[in-house]
């Protein structure tokens, strides 16, 4: 693709914040508390909408249910609106409850279970008030020792639940299945992989599709593969983009690995998959514990810019070619010239053309938002990872 082609591609790309990452988190060890936290789900969607005003690909949040409860949320969505965003997915969360020591909607105790999905539909419910499309499941749910519980009954019992959670969807909304390999089940976990996820929204239906959580594998697994796979079989809904040194590190997304951010890139490119019309969310989840979380999250917002960039910059046509003929180098030749492109400049320009600073960062710290908030956000209890 040429350069002025690929800014087109560029300009409508979206991706999508977590409110979460505004917040305070840490390790299980620690939470480092930072000035000017977020005291409420309206200081992070305002803080949204400032990565937003400076990268111009960032118009959505996602909210996580309850870190994020209010008690209007069409006020929340009107809120949002008039920041210059709107709200994306809905994350539910069934695994922050004593009630959920075994699992949530897998747990051996129906009572336990029925409040679970009873939270699932609340989300439902949630997303009918703020306009969201998609509602993002992941469970905690699985067992620590052999023997612990029966695996199959769990699997069965998480069928049950994603039914009824399915037949509740509306016409224009979805559910989003995300696996996750361990963590914080060490035995078995009830949706390790991509592959169980996949045959859960196979069985369920058209409107299931799997979020790949990059920092949910083993080590060296083969993430373009899996999206790969799940494009031909459009079972492919969304990415949490994050990256990752050791297992769920949640790190700046192409912080770690920007290779790989550019071979999931290609694969979505090479699938005609980045338009927001093609109905994959490209979402960030991560957490900024010892770094300042806004210029963190546009930090992470260039990087998917800049493997995007490069993967529509890859020359099919000599790429193609070279793969039919069967010239392994050439072949590799025509990825590798894409990715080792500087293509800082390109959306420096695609920046400027859009009358926004070629520089986010900088125009950020230029702003004077960060003293701002750290005095108007001095008092009152910060959210946080959990709050
Ligand atoms: C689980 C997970 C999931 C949660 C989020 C906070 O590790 O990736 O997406 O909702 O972290
Ligand atoms: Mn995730
Ligand atoms: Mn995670």
């Amino acid at each position: 693709m040429t350069p002025d082609a690929a800014k087109v591609a560029l300009s409508r790309q979206e991706i999508e914040l977590p409110s979460w990452a505004f917040g305070n988190s840490g390790t299980r060890f620690k939470v480092f508390t930072q000035p000017g936290v977020p005291r409420s789900p309206e200081e992070k969607i305002a803080d949204a909408a400032v990565v937003h005003s400076y990268t111009g690909v960032a118009p959505s949040v996602a909210l996580h249910i309850p870190w994020d409860k209010v008690e209007d949320y069409a006020a929340l969505a009107a809120y949002a609106k008039e920041q210059g965003v709107r709200l994306g997915a809905i994350n539910s969360n069934v695994f922050q409850d004593d009630d959920y020591k075994l699992g949530s909607v897998t747990n051996p105790d129906p009572a336990v279970r029925r409040k679970a999905t009873d939270h699932l539909l609340e989300c439902v419910d949630i997303m009918d008030q703020t306009g969201s499309r998609d509602l993002k499941l992941w469970f905690s749910d699985g067992t620590n020792y052999p023997g612990q519980d029966d695996i199959q009954d769990r699997q069965e019992r998480l069928a049950e639940a994603l039914r009824e959670v399915y037949d509740r969807l509306g016409d224009d909304q979805r559910m989003l299945l995300e696996y996750k390999l361990f963590e914080p089940a060490f035995y078995t976990t009830d949706v390790p992989d991509w592959g169980t996820s996949y045959a859960h929204c196979l069985e369920l239906g058209p409107k299931a599709t799997v979020c790949i959580d990059t920092g949910h594998h083993a080590p060296g697994t083969n993430i373009e593969f899996i999206v790969a796979f799940l494009l031909r079989t459009k079972k492919l809904g969304a990415f949490d983009f994050n990256s990752r040194f050791y297992a769920d590190d949640d790190l700046m997304v192409g912080a770690a690995d920007p290779f790989q951010l550019f071979r999931i890139m290609n694969e979505i490119v090479r699938g005609d998959a980045l338009d927001p019309d093609a109905g994959i969310a490209f979402m960030l989840d991560q957490c900024h514990n010892i770094e300042e979380k806004i210029p963190a999250i546009i930090r992470s917002v260039m990087n998917v810019q800049e493997a995007t960039a490069k993967a529509l910059l890859v020359d099919r046509d000599t790429l193609r070619a070279a793969q039919q003929s069967g010239d392994v180098l050439g072949a590799n030749a025509a990825l590798m010239d894409a990715y080792n492109t500087d293509v800082r400049p390109l959306l420096a320009e695609l920046r400027e053309s859009q009358g926004l600073d070629p520089d986010p960062i900088a125009a950020y710290k230029r702003s004077g938002y960060f003293d701002q908030i750290s005095k108007d956000r001095a008092d009152g209890q910060q959210a946080g990872w959990g709050a």
